[in-house]
């Protein structure tokens, strides 16, 4: 045998060898990962009509006509979207003495199924801006704050009522209301625990239906600023690592690395917090963070400022988390 024909060989026993390994390496990853599928369009244009809707009602505050009349509006629409829907009708003080009048709504997608994900987002807004140079008595829009989050949930039920092909797992879709009435900062009254997040509270210890479990949760509050970034929460990260690492994976997948980025912040207490400690459903909290923030102030330019308005909500990153949400539902 001449040496090239030893080399040749010798380079073929090594794609050879390449090319079986390869294929144990395949084999393994088919065991691993189910193959993906893919998702029903989530229409962006249809999520920012949903939010536009909610913040025509005026300032969702509970005891205020606007907010009634938004609610039965959820109510309604979920219906019509196809939903099997619930409502907690419930009354909670607030942290200055306030009895509200306050409604949970539950809307439901394969009901009977027992393998579940929850969705939550809340449905009222902050009755001031108190972060606000200008009129902070004066309640803000919550186009970003609240109305967001409700937006791509419309949406997605949307979906889920209208695709021919719906996905194995049940959806709980959770309107929380009650979360922006939390004690402000310059209030003059001592400072009072579990004031924000009331509807949260109540459903964590008021399940609407007995023994119900979901798999795990996703929260959305103010997932609709232009530019938003989220961030790897540390609520989220202490309850629900890998639920946190499936979605960021997911938004990352299909092409959305502008807006989740592998960056941890500090924890904070939002609806899930209740949902975690209290239900003990593994919970992360989808939620814009500022990572240029040098004031500490990590919730972005427009919160609790009346600059939250429809000017900054942008379809494209309504599309980013409806589309890797639902993604996340279909490969469930
Ligand atoms: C804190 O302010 C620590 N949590 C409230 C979270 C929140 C308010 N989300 C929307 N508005
Ligand atoms: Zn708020």
């Amino acid at each position: 045998m001449n040496i090239p024909a030893l080399l040749l060989g010798v380079v073929l026993a090594i794609a050879g060898c390449d090319s079986s390994e390869q294929k144990a390496d395949d084999n393994a990853t088919a065991v691993a990962e189910k193959a993906v599928v893919e998702a029903p369009e989530f229409n962006a244009d249809s999520a920012y009509n949903y939010v536009a809707k909610q913040v025509a009602f005026g300032p969702r505050i509970p005891n205020t006509a606007p907010h009634y009349q938004t609610g039965e509006y959820l109510i309604g629409k979920l219906k019509e979207l196809g939903a099997e829907v619930q409502v907690q009708n419930f009354q909670m003080e607030a942290y200055d003495g306030k009895m509200l009048n306050l409604r949970n709504i539950i809307a439901s997608f394969k009901p009977k199924a027992a393998n579940r994900v929850l969705l939550a987002a809340h449905w009222d807004s902050r009755p001031f801006a108190d972060k606000d140079e200008t009129n902070p008595q004066e309640p803000i829009e919550g186009a970003n704050d609240g109305a967001s989050g409700v937006g791509i949930l419309l949406e997605i039920a949307r979906v889920l009522g209208s695709a021919a092909q719906k996905p194995d797992v049940g959806v709980d879709i959770i309107l929380f209301d009650g979360e922006d009435y939390g004690q402000p900062e310059d209030s003059g009254l001592p400072y009072k625990d579990d004031t924000w997040c009331l509807g949260a509270q109540y459903w964590s210890r008021n399940m609407h239906t007995a023994n119900y479990r979901a798999k795990y949760g996703i929260l959305l509050d103010m997932v609709g600023a232009e530019n938003a970034k989220f961030a790897r929460e540390g609520t989220s990260m202490r309850y629900a690592k890998n639920v946190v690492a499936k979605v960021w994976r997911a938004g990352n997948r299909l092409g959305y690395s502008d807006y989740f980025k592998y960056v941890d912040a500090p924890g904070i207490t939002d609806d899930h917090t209740y949902i975690n400690a209290w239900a003990k459903i593994p919970t992360i909290d989808i939620i814009e963070y500022n990572m240029g923030a040098t004031d500490g102030d990590y919730f972005g330019p427009y919160h609790h400022r009346h600059t939250d308005t429809m000017d900054i909500i942008s379809k494209k990153t309504l599309k980013a988390v409806g589309q890797t949400v639902l993604h996340v539902l279909y490969n469930e």
